[in-house]
């Protein structure tokens, strides 16, 4: 079963974003061998596309020749199997960007990043390990995009903009040139951020405000 797995990816998670991963993967002529989920009967089992089950979502049930990609939108959850990820396999994570996508040919993308159809990175952006630069997503030139931090369908970082580690910058939102946000931020849907967000920080509106600040 290891020889078999080698240079066919696994992906983590079975729902919708797993989907939208395979079908980037196929387009991509990358094989698959199947998705691992708590739910065999996650969407991915079934229906146009389907992939085989391979077992539970747990890190060590990955073979260990093979290459994998997290399949999952929730950020900690993301975190928490990432955490458990066996030190040989974290090599073996495989970076899949859709065929329509653009890469800035000085972007830089790291281990285990997902680029979806109509994304942009732009000149000498930067996407750490297991970012997600999601559909029509737009990364300016300069950007950092940290570990595990997820630019979501539709949202647009100006130039030099830093999002550090575990984020989310939320569906259609905009954040405006050289602004940083933190680790562990939440950036709400449709939110325009003009000034930078702490770790921890969760802003939403036009302009973004904490969400903390909302209530005083
Ligand atoms: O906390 C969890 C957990 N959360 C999700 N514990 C365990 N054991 N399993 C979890 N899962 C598993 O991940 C579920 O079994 C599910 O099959 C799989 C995917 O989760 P879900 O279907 O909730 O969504 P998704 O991650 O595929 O997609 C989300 O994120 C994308 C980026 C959605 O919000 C999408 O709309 C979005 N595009």
């Amino acid at each position: 079963m290891v020889d078999s797995m080698i240079d066919r990816i696994v992906i983590l998670g079975g729902g919708g974003h797993a989907l939208v991963v395979a079908e980037a993967a196929r387009l991509a002529n990358i094989p698959i061998a199947g998705f691992l989920d708590d739910d065999p009967d996650a969407p991915a089992a079934s229906g146009d596309g389907s992939i085989p089950h391979l077992g539970g979502l747990d890190m060590r049930r990955l073979p260990m020749g093979c290459l994998w990609i997290m399949g999952i939108g929730n950020i900690d959850f993301r975190k928490k199997l990432l955490a458990a990820c066996p030190p040989e396999l974290r090599e073996r994570a495989v970076t899949i960007v859709h065929p329509r996508a653009f890469i800035s040919p000085s972007a830089r993308l790291g281990r285990g990043v997902w680029v979806g159809p109509g994304a942009v990175v732009h000149t000498r952006a930067q996407v750490g390990d297991h970012g997600i630069v999601n559909s029509g997503a737009i990364v300016e030139h300069d950007c950092k995009v940290g570990f595990n931090t997820h630019i979501a369908p539709g949202a647009a970082l100006g130039g030099r903009v830093e999002v550090l580690a575990n984020s989310l910058v939320g569906l259609g939102s905009s954040v405006l040139p050289s602004i940083r946000i933190g680790t562990g931020c939440v950036v709400g849907t449709g939110a325009v951020v003009i000034r930078h967000v702490d770790d921890g920080e969760r802003v939403v509106g036009v302009p973004a405000k904490a969400l903390s600040s909302r209530s005083t």
